[in-house]
């Protein structure tokens, strides 16, 4: 095995010259970064069989500095099969990609500390990466921490849409959509005794078209009688475009739907009737912080045909991290109108205000010690930076 070590102010110089000297066949060993760029230490005749006992994992995501290379062609061997060299490529590939992330990431956290310092931080909240950089990508030039500090919670919370008071101040046509167990029955007692005692009972009218939970009409029908407000039923669920027609004259009509979600076999069947009550009707999300980012944005994204005019973000009290879920909602330009954070009817509920969110999003991120993954860091968005040099 013959070995050589190549600086050079960039990797690319220093792979080119290591190809002139030992030819395709080499294999890289190891890369740093040194004073004067980078070093690469290469081989020929490189045995690749002993890497072979290495997972992918571990052959594709080498540790620290001095990292292990996959053959690009072991001469130990006599002809590979095509096959086994696409494998080869494709693992020699990865390991470039890892270790070019790494001197992208190197080079920004030397560039600017701020930044990626930053970086972390938005991601110990659970912002997405896009989301994160692109907020970091505005900061002036020069900030210091504690500004750039302010500058991202002020950015995010600038991004987070919200629509005030809307319905205990002006009224409105609201059916809770979203999934089982989120919270949209008791969203709906919150703000109808909210109207109550705000407005008192006239031009309020309930709606208990969840027709598929035991015991929702009931909930309703309780409701309505410690209100004294009538409670609309439908007939079923398909005639609630008809029962809504008759319901002009109130000012505030909300309407209590079944649980539907995003696997439901009804999903599309539902969502029809409600589009066939008409633009009067502003179905709402509501969905749960507690639930995991990537589940609420494939939530958001089947119920858009809806055209939800905003979100209830409900079990704030109960979820470990809000980042994702303020990630979830910036990306899809969903507003929030309410907040719930406990089960009492009807003190648990506030209008959404986008500062508040995010602010509590930094406290529990805090709270829970969140560390930002180094590793993982780099891999995103050096990655990312990478890509974009
Ligand atoms: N911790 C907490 N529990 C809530 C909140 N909102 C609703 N719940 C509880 O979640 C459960 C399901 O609520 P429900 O309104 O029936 O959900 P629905 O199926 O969407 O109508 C009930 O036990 C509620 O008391 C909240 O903001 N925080
Ligand atoms: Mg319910």
């Amino acid at each position: 095995m013959k070995i050589v070590r190549h600086t050079a102010a960039e990797m690319r110089h220093a792979l080119r010259a290591i190809r002139e000297q030992l030819g395709e066949d080499a294999v890289i060993l190891s890369s740093r970064r040194v004073s004067n760029g980078v070093e690469v230490t290469a081989a020929v005749d490189f045995d690749a069989r002993r890497l072979e006992d290495a997972t992918p994992a571990e052959a594709a995501l080498p540790s620290g500095g001095a990292n292990t290379g996959a053959a690009l062609r072991s001469s130990a061997e006599p002809e590979p099969s095509s096959e086994a060299m696409g494998q080869e490529l494709k693992t020699l590939r990865r390991i470039l990609e890892t270790q070019l992330a790494q001197l992208a990431w190197n080079e920004r956290s030397r560039r600017n500390p701020v930044h990626t310092e930053l970086l972390g931080e938005l991601s110990e909240l659970g912002v997405a990466q896009d989301l994160a950089d692109h907020l970091i990508g505005q900061l002036p030039a020069d900030v210091d921490l504690r500004q750039g500090r302010r500058f991202a919670i002020a950015g995010l919370s600038q991004y987070l849409q919200v629509t005030g008071d809307c319905w205990l101040d002006d009224g409105g046509r609201v059916a809770f959509v979203g999934a089982t167990g989120v919270g949209k029955t008791t969203v709906l007692a919150k703000l109808a005794v909210r109207w109550m005692l705000r407005h008192g009972p006239k031009q309020l009218a309930l709606v208990a078209a969840d027709t598929v939970r035991i015991g929702a009409q009931d909930q309703m029908h309780a409701l309505g009688q410690l209100l004294g407000v009538p409670v609309h039923v439908p007939e079923r669920f398909e005639a609630l475009p008809e029962l809504f027609a008759r319901l002009e004259r109130h000012r505030l009509v909300l309407i209590d739907t079944p649980g539907t979600s995003v696997r439901d076999p009804q999903f599309e069947a539902r969502l029809a009737v409600l589009a066939a009550c008409g633009p009067a009707l502003g179905p709402a999300l509501v969905l749960a912080a507690s639930t995991q980012a990537g589940a609420l944005e494939e939530t958001i994204e089947r119920f858009r045909p809806l055209n939800p005019a905003s979100c209830v973000l409900t079990k704030t009290d109960e979820a470990a991290s809000l980042g994702g879920a303020l990630s979830a909602l910036i990306r899809s330009r969903l507003a929030v109108s309410y907040v719930s954070d406990g089960q009492r009817v009807p003190e648990d509920l506030r209008p959404a205000r986008a500062l508040e969110l995010v602010t509590e999003a930094v406290r529990l991120a805090k709270a829970s010690g969140a560390a930002a993954d180094e590793d993982l860091l780099r891999r995103r968005f050096g990655k990312l930076a990478h890509a974009n040099t």
